[in-house]
């Protein structure tokens, strides 16, 4: 019998490409190339599965011009770039990578908040461009991390494993917002107190934001918000460009409304706002928070575990392990 046909949108470990070859005719993308939409939907033709990234959006036009496709399987936790709905109404099984990157992802985070709130990358670039040539009391102070408030907006995964290392670790106070109130028995043990997002932006010293984007959550946070924040306060957006106003942002950090940020996603990226390229109080990196050596293999592998399961092969067959849509139209 032929093997099931599958496309590998972007490069990705060739351990894991062998993998997959056991069980499909794979066409991978070893020049790593970003497709645009007209080409993703090209080669998407005769293929059964997908294994994609954030760069490959997977919609209804997609779908319908790839009536044989049966599983879309992403490497990511988040999956703004898949139309869940259009998935399941056309028996689509579509897959993320969650958990595996969960403590990668909040060390990042918490890394991302330190450097803007103790204005790490700042400095460095003052000691490097050989401006260094004196000790002053107040050259770069910035705001302590330990025993300051922690502000949580979407307290998932990532969110609850950024609150421990700030309250088991850095004594810090930990309030967030979300949907839905944590159980006690997850609060208590982080002394985490769900509080109204007014709150959360008043009293937040440090506020990071680990919220699924998604037209609920697109500008969250804008001028508005800003303005409710402590003028001491730090924001660190680790979840998605959208989520904040890159433009709103970029200005109440010119007018210290706030004192810094750590962003790692951005509205347009890989392009970044020039106004937030000016300014010094804000740690900018390109989108790496998941990025250690065995976090992206275990993405990979987990990506790759649900295409293979997704498309009836190997242990798992019919159970890809992170289903998105449990009950797509014909699929079972
Ligand atoms: C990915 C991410 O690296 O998992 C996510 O949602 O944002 C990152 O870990 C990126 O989306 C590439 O797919």
């Amino acid at each position: 019998m032929d093997k099931p046909r599958v496309l590998v949108a972007r490069a990705i470990f060739p351990q894991v490409l062998d993998r997959l070859r056991e069980h499909f005719e794979v066409e991978a993308n070893p020049d790593d190339r970003i497709y645009d939409h007209a080409e993703l939907i090209r080669r998407l033709q005769g293929k059964q599965g997908a294994l994609t990234t954030g760069s490959e959006r997977i919609d209804a036009e997609v779908l319908d011009a790839n009536p044989q496709l049966r599983a879309v399987c992403n490497m990511a936790v988040g999956y703004n770039n898949f139309d869940l709905p259009a998935c399941t109404a056309r028996g689509v099984l579509a897959t993320n990578t969650p958990d595996v990157l969960t403590e990668t992802t909040a060390d990042f985070g918490f890394a991302l908040m330190m450097a803007a709130a103790r204005r790490i990358c700042e400095s460095e670039h003052f000691l490097r461009r050989g401006e260094w040539t004196r000790w002053s009391y107040d050259m770069f102070v910035g705001a302590d991390v330990h025993g300051a408030t922690l502000g949580i907006l979407g307290m998932g995964r990532i969110g609850q494993a950024i609150a421990r290392r700030g309250a088991l670790g850095f004594g810090m106070r930990v309030i967030y917002h979300n949907r839905s109130r944590l159980p006690a028995e997850q609060e208590s043990p982080i002394g985490a107190r769900w509080v109204d997002k007014a709150a959360l932006l008043r009293e937040a010293d440090h506020l990071v934001l680990v919220l699924p984007y998604g037209a609920q959550s697109h500008h969250a946070i804008g001028a508005a918000e800003l303005a409710q924040m402590k003028r001491s306060a730090t924001l660190t957006n680790l979840a998605r460009g959208g989520i904040v106003d890159d433009v709103a942002l970029a200005t109440a950090l010119r007018d210290r409304r706030i004192a810094a940020a750590g962003l790692d996603v951005f509205e347009n990226e890989p392009r970044v706002h020039p106004d937030l390229l000016a300014l010094s109080n804000v740690v900018l990196t390109p989108h790496i928070a998941s990025a250690s050596v065995a976090t992206r293999l275990a993405m990979a592998n987990l990506a790759a575990d649900n295409l293979i399961a997704a498309l009836g092969c190997g242990p798992d067959a019919g159970r890809p392990p992170s289903l998105l849509n449990p009950q797509p139209r014909g699929a079972d």
